[in-house]
């Protein structure tokens, strides 16, 4: 029954960053809903499986104090993201220790001039060998006490490197967001938490997916952000990973913190996005564990039905033909209303 998320490792047999998808409850409902019916192809149930997240039993989490839904919507310029996607997608590969992964440093650096930009630069030691690794943090202040991140990686796998792989979706999309993100936020005076733009580095595994193996940046940066005081600050972190699939399906995540997906929900419903959220619920090991592991509320917004089964995800294949500006647009105008929705909802759940 659940094909598609069994399969979802990609290369390199790392389908341990994929748990098992919590499917027991959509399995009854499918048997009921298939007794004395046509339908014999279990899959085919997922979306209509997919209740809003509230009335959902694996969405149990507490009430959400919701502001009303008024004011403009938040927007993105898509095209502009999309330009990004293609000169990052330019640098081609750029695993970690690369000089290609030195100039994408560089281009970011330089889109993000005159706004207040810290880096978290540390050497990582790994299975296979040193290297250096550089997650880059750029701040908008806002006028409540508080921070809201929103992230994701930049750079490419090592194990794919010689193969072609440019990773335009995996790592290329959310490069791109961040930098229209960054664009949308600056200038402009935040009537609620300080937003940090967190392009995270050393996302990948250097060889094969492992608990050691993987989300090097991430690891480092928390345990920074720990002993700093500021973890103690963040109010949600929100991880956008894989987000520029033409065929654009958002996962609800089971490691992510239940009400936060709760208000991407919300936020998606607002914005008529819905359809594009949480057709199926898996679980996923991807940046924000290290966060999640220390207590700030994290959510993934990730789509890991990347091509029929994933079959793009860590191949040559995920090229920037498989995306589009409108995928980008969802995804930033959501992460948007969400921080919107943040901004204002008092109290917020507690941590
Ligand atoms: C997501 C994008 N991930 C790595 N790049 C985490 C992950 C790895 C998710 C393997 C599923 C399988
Ligand atoms: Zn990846």
């Amino acid at each position: 029954m659940a094909g598609a998320p069994e399969a979802a490792g990609g290369a390199g047999g790392e389908a341990s960053a994929l748990m098992r998808p919590r499917m027991l409850p959509w399995i009854l409902l499918l048997a009921s809903m298939c007794a004395g019916s046509s339908c014999d192809h279990a899959k085919d149930a997922a979306p209509s499986a997919a209740a809003p997240a509230a009335a959902s039993p694996e969405a149990a989490a507490p009430a959400l104090n919701l502001p009303p839904d008024t004011g403009p919507p938040p927007a993105i310029d898509a095209n502009r993201a999309w330009q990004y996607v293609k000169e990052v997608v330019k640098f081609g590969e750029r695993p970690i220790g690369s000089a290609n992964h030195k100039k994408l440093e560089a281009y970011i650096l330089a889109h993000l001039k005159g706004d207040e930009v810290e880096s978290d630069s540390f050497t990582a030691d790994t299975v296979a060998g040193k290297f250096p690794v550089d997650n880059i943090i750029a701040k908008y202040p806002g006028t409540k006490d508080g921070i809201i991140v929103i992230a994701g990686h930049y750079e490419t796998n090592l194990p794919l490197l010689g193969t072609g792989y440019v990773g335009a979706n995996d790592g290329g999309s959310t490069t791109a967001i961040l930098l229209e993100l960054a664009n949308q936020l600056r200038g402009k005076k935040r009537d609620g938490y300080s937003v940090w733009l967190v392009w995270t580095d050393a996302e990948e595994a250097v060889r094969k997916w492992t608990d050691t193996d993987s989300l090097y940046g991430t690891k480092h940066l928390a345990a920074r952000w720990q002993q700093d005081g500021t973890a103690q600050k963040i109010k949600a972190f929100l991880l956008t990973d894989m987000i520029g699939d033409a065929n654009l399906n958002i996962d609800r995540d089971a490691n992510s913190t239940p009400w936060l997906e709760n208000v991407i929900y919300e936020a998606a419903t607002r914005l008529g996005y819905q359809s594009h959220f949480f057709a199926r619920e898996i679980g996923v090991e991807d940046d924000h564990k290290p966060f999640l592991k220390i207590g700030v509320p994290c959510a993934d917004i990730i789509d890991l039905n990347y091509g029929y089964d994933n079959v793009f995800h860590h191949t040559p294949q995920d090229t920037i033909d498989k995306l589009s500006p409108k995928s980008l647009e969802i995804a930033g105008v959501v992460v948007l209303e969400t921080v919107r929705i943040l901004d204002r909802m008092d109290p917020l759940p507690p941590k």
